[in-house]
């Protein structure tokens, strides 16, 4: 894959029925100390072989940290088309662990499906698609130069199908957690467990990574931070049942997420919980996400909650840091956001890296009181639990998701019956001769009235089950031709093969757009001003997604988005031209082995000197920062002033901003000071630079000039012209 090629999807979609995995299971990063440039980071991992770095990396050599975490971003606009993009722009922004969320209510879907739907708000998981996404990654990962985990959810009642599903395909993490179906879609808590079971085998198999449910407490109750003893009761359970059934301790990852967000005090309520979760915890992993509960449509809000969580982590630990996009509170999915949750980790963890090498809790006071009393009340409520006669009586009682902090109770704690709920009586004990050869299966199997020797790999009695060998797996491509893949390619294809674009937020020319609007009245006015400026504007569809009031009174900020009806044909567009400036490290290097000088000021009677100065001094990056010195001849200089000084002053190059350009007079200046350095034999011996609001190279060029500089010039832009000008006469 070349950087400058777009990752072709119908090419991608081809011989899927022939695609394997080429490895199963999750995959940690390597973690050490890292140098890069000046810099050493101790919580680091090696960098990329191709990635896009924070955008002020262009003032120190475009080093581009990687943390020792893995950083997840959650990718599901509806078309798995549309995010196989995402995620390679994703894993350049240093993603390496993608989760197909937001799979429209997976758990209420009680069968495998086949084919490429749309989705709704998220993607329905089927085999093809994710067959396609892995595939996309083996591409994304080489170029990359990292393996990137694949992830999505067991859960619902084709629990143990989606297992098998994600164990055949190479999906490397999903969420499991029996817990999530019982409180939160009304699965039988009967049925729940005994798939949990067997899908947790079955995952443990593949040596799939797995996220439980338990920050869905905090995100569901009305006061999240009142929940935190039964978040560490939730994890326990599901961990320890995971452990039970074989799984491996260090793929057992804890979803923990800082139950607060400011305007509480969020340090002081969410540091000790993460202290007491650790230390309870220690032998699995934890995977940090943000709090969305409380997030707005706010990017910058969830922007600051985001970091402090980040903080959190830093002080603590995260194996799997998260980056939830504001896209959950304004359900916007958008490239963007996905991009710049990922650079906000990227920055945070490179900004905060070693941190814990700095500072040591405190042993007494606040902090390890917090700590014990969660855990206190943790374990007394799994006493209660215990005495109630077990999890199920407890859920019976509603002990889960109520809004006390336990032991207190508000009494609104979700109740599930024991023999209710979705799949109730669905379970069936297995008769004395059930049999099945697989080996990832849990529970009961009569392997010995067939072979007792392969009682530990019941496969072998067929060769290998589809998860041992995979050319025993059915492949079913499409199943409906109009709600498919290819339909949706057909229908966006000019904008995938010809030269028309239309601007983007999820899925290829939606020709969506947002559009930032400030207004001088009080919210309910703006709102429908905004949207009459969207329909004023021909957008249709507009909908405002943000609102915030400055002042009650003064104004409003909104934020709109709504469609184009218009298509930019890219063959008739001017396209700037490129600025070939040189590496600020390359310029500085190549005026110490060349020491210029150059005199400069503002040329016949033109007073106009900020834009000058600014090109010249150091303190905005003028070329004095590159290491050339210069005689500043003042405003208003005579034409002939600045060959003299240039003579006088040994100088290679002369500088002449010339702003008033009424009756041309810039170019008969351009073309005096030429004609001048002429008369008096030194025009080969030195370069003159014109610049102003009103020139531009060629006016320069075509006046005598070596080089001429309009609006937007930097000091860095001339000190590099000057060097290659100066490289092309040495090289004559
Ligand atoms: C996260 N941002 O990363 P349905 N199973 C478990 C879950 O936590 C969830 C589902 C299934 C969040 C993702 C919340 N989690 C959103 C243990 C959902 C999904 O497809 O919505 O029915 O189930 O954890």
């Amino acid at each position: 894959m070349m950087p400058n090629d777009k990752l072709d999807i119908r090419a991608l979609l081809k011989g899927l029925e022939h695609y394997r995995p080429r490895r199963k299971g999750w995959t940690w990063r390597q973690k050490g100390a890292v140098n890069l440039g000046p810099f050493t980071y101790v919580e680091a991992s090696p960098s990329l072989d191709k990635s896009i770095p924070l955008p002020s990396a262009s003032n120190l050599g475009n080093i581009d940290p990687q943390p020792d975490a893995v950083i997840t971003t959650e990718i599901a606009s509806g078309r798995f088309e549309d995010d196989i993009r995402r995620m390679r722009m994703a894993a350049w922004h240093g993603a390496d662990h993608i989760m197909v969320i937001r799979t429209a209510g997976q758990s209420h879907m009680d069968g495998l499906l086949e084919g490429t739907p749309q989705g709704i708000g998220g993607v329905p998981i089927t085999r093809k698609q994710v067959r396609a996404q892995r595939k996309a990654l083996d591409i994304i990962e080489d170029e990359v130069g990292r393996p990137i985990n694949y992830h999505s959810y067991v859960s619902g009642v084709a629990g143990p199908e989606i297992a098998v599903m994600f164990n055949e395909e190479g999906v490397n993490g999903a969420h499991q957690d029996p817990q999530y179906n019982v409180l939160y879609r009304n699965i039988n808590m009967v049925r729940s467990f005994v798939d949990a079971a067997e899908s947790k085998k079955i995952m443990a198999h593949g040596n799939i990574a797995q996220i439980d449910g338990a920050h869905n407490a905090n995100a569901t109750a009305r006061e999240a931070w009142k929940v935190m003893p039964e978040l560490l009761v939730q994890h326990a359970i599901n961990s320890r049942m995971s452990e039970r059934v074989g799984m491996r301790p260090d793929l057992i990852c804890l979803s923990t997420v800082p139950p607060a967000a400011p305007p509480s005090p969020d340090l002081r309520l969410n540091l000790p919980y993460a202290i007491a979760l650790r230390d309870f915890f220690s032998n699995y992993k934890m995977r940090a996400q943000m709090n969305t509960k409380y997030m707005d449509s706010s990017t910058r809000e969830a922007t600051v909650t985001h970091v402090l969580n980040l903080l959190i982590s830093r002080l603590t630990s995260a194996d799997i840091q998260s980056t939830i996009t504001p896209d959950e509170g304004r359900n916007v999915p958008w490239h963007v956001y996905n991009i710049e949750a990922l650079d906000t980790a990227k920055q945070a963890m490179a900004g905060m890296d070693g941190l814990r090498e700095m500072i040591d809790f405190k042993t007494t006071g606040i902090l390890p009181e917090a700590v014990r009393e969660i855990k206190e009340r943790a374990i007394l409520m799994l006493e209660e639990i215990i005495a109630q006669g077990g999890y199920f009586k407890a859920v019976e009682e509603g002990m889960f998701v109520d809004s006390g902090r336990y032991p207190e109770r508000a009494g609104d704690g979700i109740k599930r019956e024991i023999e209710g709920g979705i799949g109730n009586q669905a379970v069936i004990k297995r008769s004395k001769d059930y049999m099945a050869p697989v080996t990832a299966h849990y529970g009961y199997n009569n392997i010995d009235q067939y072979d007792p020797a392969v009682k530990d790999d019941p496969a072998q009695l067929i060769g290998g089950s589809t998860l041992e060998d995979p050319e025993k797996i059915i492949y079913v491509d499409e199943l409906d031709f109009e709600d498919s893949v290819a339909t949706r390619l057909d229908e966006s294809e000019r904008y995938r093969s010809t030269s028309i674009l239309k601007p983007e937020v999820q899925w290829l020319g939606d020709g969506v757009v947002t559009v930032d609007l400030f207004f001088a009245a009080e919210p309910r006015v703006a709102e429908a001003a905004a949207i009459e400026t969207g329909r004023k504007m021909n957008l249709t569809q507009v909908e405002v997604i943000h609102k915030e009031v400055m002042h009650p009174s003064e104004g409003t900020r909104i934020q709109i988005k709504g469609t184009v009806p218009f298509e930019i044909d890219t063959k008739t567009l001017e396209l700037p031209k490129i600025k070939e400036t040189r590496p600020m490290e390359e310029i500085i290097d190549y005026y110490k082995d060349h020491p210029v000088h150059v005199v400069a000021g503002t040329g016949g009677s033109d007073e106009h000197s900020v834009g000058m100065r600014e090109i010249l001094d150091i303190k905005h990056g003028g070329i004095e920062k590159y290491g050339l010195s210069y005689t500043y001849l003042g405003t208003s200089v005579p034409i002939e002033k600045f060959i003299d000084a240039a003579i006088e002053t040994s100088a290679k190059v002369v500088m002449i901003s010339l702003i008033i350009s009424h009756d041309e007079v810039h170019y008969r200046n351009m073309q005096k000071l030429h004609d001048y350095a002429v008369e008096k034999g030194v025009r080969d011996r030195l370069l003159i630079i014109a610049g102003g609001t009103q020139v531009t190279p060629e006016i320069a060029e075509s006046n005598g000039m070596d080089a001429g500089f309009g609006r937007g010039t930097k000091g860095i832009d001339v000190a590099s012209t000057i060097m290659s000008l100066l490289e092309k006469q040495h090289d004559h």
